[in-house]
């Protein structure tokens, strides 16, 4: 049986999108993903989401598989792209969605200004809430922040201990990390200048380090001004990527943390800016940015 997905984007961090709705097993193996992800031989993403039946009273259920076939607990950009997805096949995206520049928020799905569309999804970092305003922007409840060693997981530190500007060996230099998990493990480094790092190679070393047993997603900041970040991430089972929601998050909280920036700040990723902002009220992180449809077709 053919199964129709749909390739959306947040932020140039791509996404296959499969409706799998009518079961809470994904209609896709990881294998089958790594395949699909291919830039060469398969359709091109950074990961396969799948949109499962809601679980624990949710309305819907995420799963991601990255493009090295692993599955992560959460990811930022891919749950703006699966709210946009979602209202697509609920019929309630009013707009028509066009190709453009990717850049005009008319491509995102429109909802009635009057009733901003919110979905509960249960994922595998909790309940995670994306709301579609009337902007064509999505703006997600992402949760708590993680902090305590244990939780990231890492050992720079004992478990019950934060991880905050600790020394780190890597390519036989010396960083200065800090560690927060958004459901998703990150180990963020604020650097001068984020375009003078070669992620390539400095990338993986980070990524399989010792230091952290379920690997690590890493993040370079430049800090612009206190409420403007720069950027650039090296993912976890995906490489060199053009956005990381869950990274610019948690970049925002390190930032914070560190006495770097404010509570608000945009984050500017080599695929465009995301606002991140930690309450003070709620403690939560919300992410705004954009979700765009690319194209549909069946495997
Ligand atoms: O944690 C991981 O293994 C990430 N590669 C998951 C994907 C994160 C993502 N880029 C995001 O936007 O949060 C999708």
């Amino acid at each position: 049986m053919a199964i129709e997905f749909t390739k959306y984007h947040g932020l140039g961090n791509d996404f296959i999108l499969i409706d799998n709705r009518s079961s809470s097993v994904p209609v896709l193996t990881p294998e089958q993903a790594i395949k699909l992800c291919d830039r060469h031989f398969g359709i091109g993403a950074d990961g396969v989401i799948f949109a499962l039946p809601g679980e624990n009273g949710t309305d819907y259920t995420m799963r991601i598989f990255n493009s090295d076939g692993s599955e992560p607990e959460m990811c930022g950009n891919g749950i703006r792209c699966l709210a946009g997805f979602l209202a697509d096949l609920e019929g309630l995206a009013t707009r028509d969605w066009g190709l453009g520049t990717g850049k005009e928020s008319s491509q995102s799905p429109i909802p009635n200004p009057q009733s901003p569309i919110t979905y509960r999804i249960h994922t595998l970092a909790g309940v995670i809430t994306p709301q579609l305003k009337s902007d064509g922007q999505v703006k997600v409840d992402m949760g708590l922040p993680r902090l305590l060693a244990g939780e990231i997981p890492t050992n720079l530190a004992s478990a019950e201990k934060k991880v905050i500007n600790e020394l780190l060996e890597v390519a036989g230099q010396t960083w200065k990390v800090t560690c927060v998990s958004m459901g998703n493990p990150h180990c963020i480094t604020f650097v001068e200048d984020v375009a003078a790092i070669s992620l390539e190679s400095i990338g993986p070393q980070f990524e399989h380090h010792p230091a952290f047993p379920q690997r690590i997603n890493t993040e370079f900041i430049q800090v612009v001004r206190r409420d403007y970040l720069k950027m650039r991430v090296w993912e976890r089972g995906a490489g060199i990527t053009l956005a990381c929601g869950t990274g610019a998050c948690a970049s925002l909280v390190a930032g914070v943390l560190t006495g770097k920036c404010d509570r608000t700040a945009t984050v500017e990723l080599p695929g465009g800016p995301l606002q991140i902002e930690w309450s003070e009220i709620d403690q939560r992180v919300y992410m705004t940015g954009q979700a765009e449809r690319v194209f549909s077709g069946k495997l």
